[in-house]
């Protein structure tokens, strides 16, 4: 009888190692960055003013991974002002946005992607430095939550702003429409905020409630960041109300690698 349930157990076990074996058959990665497909050259293609590039930047910075930073605003902005448009930005950046990245290799191999948060991961997962991203599911879940509600929620409201207060005039030569800037500010920008608030009012360190800085952390700074670079004040937006979001975004913002991707907006 002993020797039955001992037996069973074995299959059960050798069938469970047979699924795993045959699930990561499933996903073979195919030998990378190595020997002549190793990368010589990474490339991030974007204008710093834009917060998802700042994002990627940061991102970067803080993994400390070499990389050439091309400046180019997005297709739709060259062409609005009769701009060419570099023939390998278009092949990186499937809809003309902004960051796009490049890699090539030994043999001039290329591989791209597009996508902030997409391109803020691989960096994140090629290089063992700083790692951004927690390894239980749950932390780890909560990134990619608040990596999330940066694109979907925060985002749209500070990008509205730069759109109207730095894009319009600088670059299009339109005017601003004063009151679409308004009802940022008035009634879409105040709730979010305030989510960050109670977010952080548990006294957890950085937003997601990891141990360590996060790409949560990157993507959330690099978003409330544009509130400075759109003409206005982010701490004053902020307001002494919310007084664990000022504090989390000083000590983000404090970090060289958001000093790094900012100083050429303040030159
Ligand atoms: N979801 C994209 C958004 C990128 C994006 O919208 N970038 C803006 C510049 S800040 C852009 O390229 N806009 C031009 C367009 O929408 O065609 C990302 O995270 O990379």
């Amino acid at each position: 009888m002993k020797k039955k349930i001992w037996g069973s157990l074995v299959a059960l076990l050798s069938l469970f190692s047979l699924q795993s074996i045959s699930l990561q058959a499933e996903f073979p990665c195919p030998e990378e960055n190595s020997g002549t497909n190793k990368v010589q050259e990474r490339i991030l293609w974007g204008a710093p003013i834009s917060p998802y590039v700042r994002t990627d930047l940061v991102t970067f910075y803080e993994k400390k991974v070499p990389f050439t930073h091309n400046n180019t605003l997005p297709a739709k902005l060259l062409t609005a002002t009769h701009q060419p448009i570099d023939k390998n930005f278009e092949a990186a950046s499937p809809f003309g946005k902004i960051p796009a990245y490049e890699e090539i290799d030994a043999n001039k191999k290329r591989f791209t992607l597009s996508e902030s948060a997409v391109i803020a991961d691989y960096i994140n997962q090629i290089s063992q430095e700083n790692p951004l991203r927690p390894t239980c599911p749950k932390a780890n879940a909560q990134v990619s939550f608040f990596i999330g509600y940066a694109g979907s929620t925060l985002a749209p409201a500070t990008h509205a702003i730069l759109f109207e207060n730095v894009v319009k005039p600088a670059v299009l030569k339109e005017k601003t429409d004063e009151a679409r800037v308004k009802t940022v500010l008035q009634n879409e920008l105040p709730p979010i905020l305030d989510f960050l608030e109670k977010s952080l009012s548990d006294g957890r360190s950085w937003i997601a409630d990891t141990q360590n800085f996060s790409l949560a952390d990157i993507v959330i700074g690099s978003h409330l960041a544009t509130l400075d670079t759109a003409k206005l004040s982010a701490m004053e937006q902020i307001g002494t109300r919310r007084p664990h979001l000022s504090a989390y975004l000083k000590k983000v913002l404090e970090r060289d690698s958001f000093k790094k991707a900012l100083k050429p907006l303040a030159e």
